[in-house]
């Protein structure tokens, strides 16, 4: 019997920014579904510090972000030899296409992009170019891969349905040249709120650290986090239209343990918001521990990242490479070497 050709496998790029210490907002909106894809999939993982530079950032601080961000990933359960993990600004090719996919994007697309109504509210000293195009170069990241698939968190689903929009535009203008990707979200933890303002989504930057559980959180400091997190009147564990806290708590806990909303309400009748709260930070501490154990041991062999980096680079290049070939062809720059 003749064996089956095997089917291509399609392909997934997704990042996250160097600007603080992971989140578990990253790790279960994005990070822990790019461990679950990645043995289906085509993927590249990149570390994103074009992206963090459009906030102001502390240099020492962020390139020693960027070793601790790519040995979050791997700690986080993706495997080096199974997917492309790069540093974004290790491979040009992500600014030169977005620079092309700049004049293909309108100034009223990216005015209406709720991230930079809200960064630009957060960082009034500062509303430079790069905040503001921000998305194209999103869309630079994910189309130079031909991606087809892109998982993120709730927040960055206006980015991907914008650089749908581009890709569509530019194949209409000059013919099929990149895959109009789709966006993908967790059903549990695409939008973890803030555990000191729960109206807010919780950010790896917010200046208050109670705000935030980091995934390298000591465990103590864990359950601390969600000890004093903000709830709501009330002492029922119920969710409800005015309970953000409770809401946002009950999310979290289920997207740890796998339990539904309503396991979880019968799981805590009878029983206060401390009980509660104690509950969560164990939860999301027993998953934290291994995470915390693994990352402290990639991080010790310096080394060990940078042979990643540079083979995570040149897997990007030679794919990006290939579409932006196509593409400055396409909009009729001049090229002498052929790809
Ligand atoms: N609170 C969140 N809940 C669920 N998913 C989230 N993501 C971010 N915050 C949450 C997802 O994590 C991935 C990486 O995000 P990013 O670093 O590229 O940028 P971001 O969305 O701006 O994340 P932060 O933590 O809020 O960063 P700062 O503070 O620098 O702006 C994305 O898939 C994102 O959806």
């Amino acid at each position: 019997m003749n064996a089956q050709p095997e089917e291509k496998k399609k392909t997934i790029l997704s990042a996250a920014q160097p600007s603080g210490i992971l989140t578990i907002g990253n790790y279960l909106g994005a990070i822990r579904n790019w461990a679950l894809l990645q043995e289906r999939y085509d993927c590249y993982f990149c570390v994103a510090d074009l992206h963090a530079i459009t906030v102001r950032q502390v240099p020492a601080d962020l390139r020693r972000r960027t070793y601790e961000t790519l040995a979050i990933y791997i700690a986080c359960g993706l495997d080096p030899e199974k997917n492309h993990l790069f540093v974004q600004s290790q491979v040009p090719e992500h600014a030169q296409l977005a620079w092309i996919l700049d004049c293909y994007t309108q100034f009223g697309e990216l005015s209406r992009m709720t991230q930079f109504k809200d960064k630009s509210q957060k960082h009034a000293d500062n509303i430079n170019a790069g905040l503001f195009t921000y998305p194209t170069l999103m869309a630079a990241d994910i189309l130079l891969y031909q991606a087809d698939l892109v998982p993120v968190g709730q927040d960055q689903m206006q980015h991907i349905e914008l650089t749908r929009d581009i890709a569509t535009r530019f194949n209409n203008i000059y013919g099929p040249t990149f895959t109009v990707p789709e966006g993908f979200i967790p059903k549990t933890g695409a939008r973890v709120m803030s555990l000191a303002d729960p109206t807010k989504k919780m950010s790896k930057s917010d200046e208050n650290p109670r705000a935030w559980v980091s995934i390298l959180d000591p465990r103590d400091v864990v359950i601390k986090k969600f000890r004093s997190a903000v709830t709501d009147s009330g002492c029922e564990v119920r969710r409800g239209e005015d309970k953000p806290g409770i809401n946002n708590l009950i999310a979290i806990y289920c997207a740890f343990t796998g339990k539904t909303p309503e396991d979880a309400e019968k799981e805590f009748e009878g029983k206060g918001y401390g009980d509660f709260k104690a509950a969560v930070g164990e939860a999301a501490a027993d998953a934290l521990d291994p995470i915390r154990t693994e990352y402290a041991r990639l991080t010790a062999d310096k080394g060990y990242l940078e042979a990643l980096m540079k083979q995570g680079k040149e897997a990007a290049q030679r794919r990006a490479g290939r579409t932006l070939f196509k593409v400055m062809r396409k909009v009729g720059f001049a090229q002498t070497d052929g790809k």
